[in-house]
């Protein structure tokens, strides 16, 4: 199917021209795939306004019926599973499995949210004060504005919408500049639902394509009370405190260095498999990618060979290719960062494993690399910094303490794992005194999570945590209410006020 047939069966319909364009090309070969046109500043103070009129209706219908137009997207999304997949793949470079994985995490989100919407709970609380009852009451919240990546260009999005929508708010989205036909697609299979759903408000989703002064607009908006920005810590840190000055609320999953400890009881068949899949797929471009991995002394030598054979029989390639495992890297910057770590691995006396660049026939305008393996003598330095590429570096340890303290010992917090069938270690790992991370595995890797769990992570990673668990918490405002049922009016803290 051509990209035109494709963004055709998606809804998506490009202006021929236009003042501003953006032109999108893909990763696979570089080629161009569309153009489409970019907003303005004024755009992004009327699609804020626009947002505004339509949260104000929307916060008035009730939860449930709110989930029942996610139900809908939903099911929009599981009949449109193939194309989005496929537009995904062919924006991102992703291999179609994990283009159809991203539709699948945001067909589960929704699931998800729908359940949600009848369990929107608030807390009824025992008042001090007789004929007094307290409770708490969570109201929506208002405009988010949900701002993301490209290697994630759908799900990340929905794991916000199809919450925000449960707990009646409206979203303005800020897609990556790299992935903004995914958006325009997920924005056009959003308004087949509004359709079916009959009575949505116009305004409740709306899309901005540009670069990052439409960001800036909308982060420094006061109207948007939530803005939730998926992206580098570099990024966060320059969205964190303008949000912030002006009061606002800022969901944050930023950069991840993650770490898997194997230790020496560790299945390593199993361990083997888990690493492959969390340093090499989605080509190291998951903000849960797995970077770091501290192996115990006794089974260096049987582990890491293995691995380092492994990484040489990894299919790099065409990711629309059905054996394909490893597709290629967004654009040549990234390229570029992968060679100049690689580098710096190197002059800090590792031993590099792959990392060069490989010719695709007939995709040569694509950036595929064979992913890295890097042996480094001692933790630190450019281990420490998280380069969005495949890249391990592989450290020997001798004591559980010891890994622990240096998996824990970079500025993110994302994820981690462990590999060991000792159930003190595991238990040590997951415990206070363990990984410091926002998640915490055992016995499979750091990426590939689902949407069940709350998923971010501490430090550098900004804080915030998505998706499952009692994450919509924060797309709504907490209200606590007394209500005096007395003919008597007794205050607080039994303090006597009388005329
Ligand atoms: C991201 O890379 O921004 O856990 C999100 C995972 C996926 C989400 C990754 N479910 O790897």
């Amino acid at each position: 199917m051509d990209i035109d047939t494709l963004l055709g069966a998606l809804g998506v319909a490009l202006p021929a021209q236009g003042a501003h364009m953006l032109e999108v090309t893909s990763p696979i070969d570089g080629a161009p795939l569309a153009k489409v046109a970019m907003q303005t500043e004024a755009d992004t103070r009327e699609a804020v306004a626009a947002a505004q009129r339509a949260f104000e209706q929307w916060r008035m219908v009730p939860a449930p019926k709110r989930g029942e137009l996610v139900r809908l997207f939903g099911q929009v999304l599981r009949a449109n599973k193939e194309a989005l997949g496929r537009l995904i793949t062919l924006e991102t470079g992703k291999i179609l499995q994990e283009g159809l994985g991203e539709v699948q995490e945001m067909i589960d989100i929704c699931d998800f949210a729908v359940g949600l919407s009848r369990q929107l709970y608030g807390l009824t609380i025992a008042s001090e004060r007789p004929g007094h009852r307290m409770m708490e009451t969570w109201h929506p919240l208002g405009v988010c504005g949900v701002i993301s990546a490209f290697n994630f260009p759908a799900a990340v999005w929905a794991w916000n919408a199809a919450l925000a929508v449960v707990c009646g708010d409206s979203v303005v989205w800020k897609p990556s500049e790299k992935t903004p036909l995914t958006a325009l697609a997920c924005a056009a299979l959003f308004e087949r639902a509004c359709v079916a759903f009959g009575a949505a408000p116009p305004g409740l989703l709306r899309v901005l394509i540009g670069g990052r002064d439409i960001a800036a607009r909308l982060v420094e908006d006061g109207r948007v009370p939530l803005i939730s920005a998926t992206g580098s810590t570099r990024m966060g840190r320059e969205v964190a405190p303008r949000v912030a000055a002006r009061f606002g609320r800022a969901l944050l999953e930023l950069g991840g260095n993650n770490a898997a400890i194997v230790a020496p009881s560790a299945d390593l068949a199993l361990a083997l498999r888990a690493i492959l899949f969390a340093a090499v797929g989605t080509a190291g471009q998951r903000c849960t990618t797995l970077r770091r991995l501290f192996v115990q002394r006794e089974v260096y030598g049987e582990l890491v060979p293995r691995l380092i054979e492994a990484y040489g029989r990894v299919r790099v390639g065409d990711p629309l290719a059905p054996d394909t495992l490893v597709g290629p890297l967004i654009d040549e910057p990234a390229c570029r960062s992968m060679q100049s770590a690689l580098a710096s691995a190197r002059e800090q006396g590792g031993t590099v494993h792959g990392g060069e660049r490989i010719a695709v026939p007939g995709r040569e305008g694509g950036w595929y690399v064979r992913p890295a393996l890097v042996e480094m003598p001692a933790h630190g330095g450019i281990v420490c910094d998280e380069t969005f590429a495949p890249i391990l570096y592989v450290m020997r340890y001798d004591t559980l303490a010891e890994a622990i303290a240096q998996q824990n010992a970079v500025p993110q917090g994302l994820s981690s794992s462990i590999f060991t069938l000792d159930m003190r270690e595991a238990e040590t790992f997951l415990s206070a005194a363990g990984s410091d991370c926002g998640i915490a595995n055992v016995n499979i890797g750091p990426s590939g999570a689902e949407i069940g769990g709350a998923f971010g992570g501490e430090k550098e990673t900004g804080g915030g945590r998505e998706s499952g668990s009692d994450a919509w918490k924060n797309y709504m405002r907490p209200a606590t209410n007394t209500v005096n049922f007395s003919t008597d009016l007794p205050l607080a803290q039994g303090v006597r006020w009388d005329l």
